[in-house]
């Protein structure tokens, strides 16, 4: 059987990381390659973090890139040193030197090599802002072509966003943060044809990180990287937290758990409602996930961190 074809760009949150946890347990999935853009963390602990995890998972040969694009509205502080935090989790650093390579190219460079050299198209799963997909769209537009589809978590269609208004001043709260982040670069890959499955807040807003799962995560202790994914998450309960990019992800493990949607949108790229992802009739066609089977999703990532 033939792998599907798919290369990560997450930008070094949290639930970035255990994002890619998940993604590497997919045996149907040839992982080209991690893109971390620099967004919602500081980048050279997020580059770190991302290596050591793919050390410790053993799959030492996938590279890791950083990309050098920049943002328009910055993550906030508080959110971004979780970065800093997991790079010095110990079980990430109980080895002396770091095996999966760092590629010397910036992370927009990679995606476009990678891309031209793949032998068919290739799926884009993308739990950051979409800045470095854009640069490299504009950079290599041929490599349009070689993009199956991108599969994102961003974008709020009908819930408010999360970019609160006390937080940013002269914002309507219903941008998404990972729009609201560049919202520019989000459009450009509006305007292109490539295929968008996104799971929006409207999603993710139903799948909570509960203290029971965490627990359950715990209670699998003996397998490292159960016990990684219930650190990461401790370090987030007392924040209302979901699955956020976790969710985005296991679509392309367990896709018959989703119900897709179908809207015409157009992200709004200035104004009070710089970031928002609006439905709107003409606008660019997109597929949401809209339902989930929560309890399945939650059986599945336990299942698969196991290990
Ligand atoms: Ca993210």
């Amino acid at each position: 059987m033939n792998k599907q074809l798919v290369l990560m760009d997450h930008d070094g949150g949290v639930d970035d990381y255990l994002a890619t946890m998940l993604l590497l347990t997919m045996e149907h999935i040839e992982l080209l390659g991690v893109v971390v853009t620099p967004a919602d963390c500081y980048v050279q602990p997020a580059v770190s973090a991302t290596r050591k995890i793919i050390d410790l998972m053993g799959f030492s040969h996938i590279p890791v890139a950083e990309s050098t694009v920049r943002g328009i509205n910055p993550f906030p502080r508080l959110y971004r040193r979780d970065s800093l935090i997991v790079d010095h989790l110990p079980i990430l650093n109980q080895n002396e030197f770091l095996t999966t390579p760092l590629v010397k190219q910036t992370g927009q460079d990679f995606m476009v090599q990678v891309l031209r050299e793949a032998p068919e198209p290739v799926t884009l799963m993308v739990t950051g802002p979409l800045t470095t997909v854009a640069v490299a769209l504009e950079k290599a537009p041929d490599i349009e072509s070689k993009i199956a589809k991108i599969v994102w978590m961003g974008g709020a269609l009908n819930v408010p966003g999360n970019v609160e208004k006390s937080l940013e001043a002269g914002q309507d709260g219903s941008a998404e943060w990972n729009v609201y982040w560049d919202a520019v670069s989000a459009a450009q890959v509006w305007e292109t044809q490539i295929e968008i499955i996104m799971c929006p807040l409207d999603l993710t807003n139903n799948v909570p990180v509960t203290s029971d799962l965490v627990q359950k995560m715990g209670k699998q202790r003996h397998y490292p990287i159960s016990d990684l994914a219930g650190q990461c998450y401790a370090l987030v309960i007392p924040q209302d937290y979901y699955f956020w990019d976790v969710l985005a992800t296991a679509y392309l493990g367990r896709p018959e758990l989703y119900e897709l949607r179908e809207w015409e949108t157009e992200i709004i790229t200035s104004g009070i409602s710089q970031g928002r992802t609006k439905i709107v009739s003409g606008g660019k066609r997109i597929l949401a996930m809209d339902k989930v089977d929560k309890d399945a999703f939650y059986s599945y990532i336990l299942q698969q961190w196991a290990r």
